[in-house]
């Protein structure tokens, strides 16, 4: 796990064996981290492209999955990508925003009503457009982005009913701008904390809520330390599967095809787990004894809108990311 990927190509040709049957070391050795549980899809379809990678590649590509934030927070681990001591890792859009402004647009609060606009958004000229950005800044994004879900907003004191339940509400969000922007707009106190500090934030009351997909609520057992859930499905939310420009200009081509197809692979299949997930994943936290509380989502969405929202952040993306944007999903602002 310590060894460092081969920058050089010269070092990227074949070894001489010393020894039969002893192993060679890969030509890429890459350490890959993400903030989800190891149960969750991420971290399985992932480490299940790792083995086919391994595979395909006899052996010259092994990537080692890190879940859990086992190598540290988001924001260490997007500066790590970015510095090269880390080799790949998944992202939120929103949270790679810190780095890549732009980014963040496919979070824009009540953008997206259903999954197919989603896809038909990130998988299109929206996500064709977010990936220049990235690569601007120096990562390789991967062409398909992995799923988080739709998130809902869940609570240990107060139901959230309506806007206004949301004053002064003090809900942990991901350290992002966007993020902050969205519940400060909606006059909620939002605190910026990264995913490994959630539970325990949680726990010992720092926050009262905080807001996540279901699966993600179920899978990190958020149920257990909080008591209601309001579905408001006020943003969307994926993940894009990055690698750090250098580390993916050193490797050839042909290997460059295979880890691609890989994980685009395992983001489609990743896709599907939680569409099957998504149908049980409410009934399932009910038993569990989180009580759900269905809003009327429009009331938020209006709240945004009149809080000048949707008019600041088309300013910060400008009207062609914004046309790009509005194009799948309709008219926002
Ligand atoms: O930090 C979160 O809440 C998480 C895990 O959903 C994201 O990566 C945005």
């Amino acid at each position: 796990a310590g060894r460092r990927a081969v920058l050089a190509t010269a070092c990227a040709l074949p070894l001489v064996a010393i020894g039969r049957g002893r192993a060679r070391a890969a030509d890429f050795a890459l350490k890959l981290g993400n903030d989800m549980p190891a149960t969750h899809p991420l971290s399985i379809r992932q480490t299940e492209a790792a083995a086919r990678i391994k595979a395909a590649s006899g052996g010259r590509v092994e990537i080692n999955v890190f879940p859990n934030n086992q190598l540290g927070s988001d924001t260490e681990m997007l500066s790590q990508v970015r510095s090269g001591a880390l080799e790949m890792c998944s992202m939120s859009g929103p949270i790679l925003a810190t780095l890549v402004p732009a980014a963040s647009i496919s979070g824009i609060g009540f953008a997206f009503h259903d999954y197919d606009t989603v896809w038909r958004a990130v998988d299109g000229k929206l996500g064709a457009y977010i990936r220049g950005e990235i690569d601007r800044r120096g990562l390789h994004a991967f062409d398909r982005m992995f799923d988080n879900g739709f998130r809902q907003i869940t609570s240990s004191t107060r139901q959230i009913r309506t806007p206004d339940d949301l004053h002064g509400f003090k809900i942990r969000v991901p350290v992002s701008p966007l993020w902050t922007s969205l519940f400060q707009a909606l006059g909620a106190s939002p605190t910026s904390i990264n995913f490994s500090e959630v539970y325990s934030a949680l726990q010992t009351r720092i926050v009262e809520g905080q807001e996540n997909p279901l699966a993600l609520i179920e899978i990190a057992r958020l149920y257990e330390v909080q008591k209601s859930c309001s579905l408001t499905d006020h943003m969307w939310d994926g993940f894009w599967m990055l690698c750090n420009g250098r580390v993916w200009r050193s490797m050839p081509a042909d290997l460059q095809a295979i880890v691609a197809r890989e994980f685009d692979r395992a983001a489609l299949d990743q896709r599907a787990d939680l569409a099957t997930l998504n149908k049980t994943v409410e009934a399932k936290l009910k038993g569990q004894g989180l009580v759900f509380i269905e809003p009327d989502k429009a009331a938020f969405r209006d709240a945004l809108k009149k809080a000048g929202f949707y008019e600041d952040w088309k300013k910060r993306y400008g009207d062609a990311a914004w046309a790009t944007l509005e194009s799948v999903a309709g008219s926002l602002a």
